[in-house]
């Protein structure tokens, strides 16, 4: 009677085996190709009518997703000095991934930030033959640090953007998060954000740069637009590439002040919002939180009264970028 039981449990494993993946087939869901401002979330087409429609599961929450995995080779970020932080992309056929179709001018976009969505950097690493990304990075402060790699494999149709904890050792103090505000300072900038976020539906944000108080007009391309944005929502860090409108040459976008992004959020709740943008041959970032409310509702209620949110200078790597 060994044999039936055996098989028996055998198939019992193989049915839970079955329902495992038709859950997370179902969470997952298949993939379309990324279109303007929608590459965070995979799409699912049309759900079966009677269904409730599939949930969208948003980049960076993975570290491996449709055959691709994201492997850390640095066990540790330093807080002290510049020290290499190596990684790897694996392909379906488990080898390192030495080829990739360039999106917003790179091959391979990496973003740092800490658990607290403190510390944001946006850096891009050199490839080596053997498909190990390498780049110098200094943390400004211990604690645990989301890895996020942005990317599109040579022969895939779409980006993926996997992500993974890296732990800068040290004494952790978590920052809390800033208050949600329209306007963020950086150096001699101030950045104005317009629009809000919507759950679940495309929204415009207006992002307007100015300098000492005067607009600025002569932005510099970087990263094939004028602008760069991430947004990461508060709680899982759930990572969005938003696209911007337009991009420097096609004869309707000008180079600011003002810079204009389609984004649609997954779901209510907080988000920090981080504006690259190169001007004078620095390029740094502005850091914005916002609240998407319900539709319908009005967002970001405190928004337009609170205090101008903090923001550092970026790193230096982003100097040579454009
Ligand atoms: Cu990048």
């Amino acid at each position: 009677m060994r044999t039936p039981l055996k098989l028996g449990l055998f198939a019992l494993g193989l049915v839970a085996l079955f329902a495992a993946s038709f859950g997370a087939g179902q969470l997952a869901g298949p993939t379309t190709t990324a279109e303007e401002g929608r590459d965070m979330t995979t799409d699912h087409g049309d759900p079966t009518p009677g269904e409730p429609a599939p949930v969208a599961v948003p980049g960076g929450l993975q570290v491996a997703q449709d055959g691709y995995r994201l492997e850390l080779l640095t066990p540790s970020l330093s807080t002290a000095a510049a020290s290499p932080l190596r990684l790897r992309v694996l392909g379906p056929d488990g080898a390192p991934v030495t080829a990739y179709t360039p999106t917003h001018d790179k091959d391979l976009h990496l973003i740092l930030v800490r658990r607290d969505l403190d510390g944001y950097q946006h850096v891009h690493p050199e490839l080596g033959s053997d498909g190990v990304w390498e780049i110098p990075v200094r943390t400004p402060g211990a604690g645990q640090y989301r890895v996020f790699a942005d990317f599109q494999p040579a022969g895939l149709d779409r980006s993926l953007t996997l992500g993974a904890d890296l732990p800068a050792p040290g004494l952790y103090e978590p920052a809390p998060l800033p208050t949600p505000s329209r306007t963020a300072t950086v150096d001699d900038y101030v950045v104005t954000l317009d629009g809000d976020l919507v759950p679940g539906t495309s929204s415009v944000l207006t992002l307007t740069v100015a300098k000492d108080g005067e607009p600025v007009t002569d932005l510099q391309p970087y990263l094939a637009a004028y602008g760069h944005l991430v947004a990461l929502r508060d709680g899982d860090l759930a990572y969005l590439h938003v696209h911007p409108d337009g991009h420097p040459g096609d004869g309707r976008t000008t180079p600011g002040p003002q810079i204009v992004f389609h984004i649609e959020v997954p779901s209510t709740g907080t988000y920090r919002l981080f504006l690259d943008f190169r001007h004078q041959d620095v390029v740094r970032t502005a850091a914005f939180t916002a609240v998407a409310g319900n539709a319908g509702a009005p967002s970001s209620p405190t928004a337009t009264v609170g205090p101008t949110a903090t923001v550092g200078p970026t790193p230096t790597e982003h100097g040579g970028h454009g």
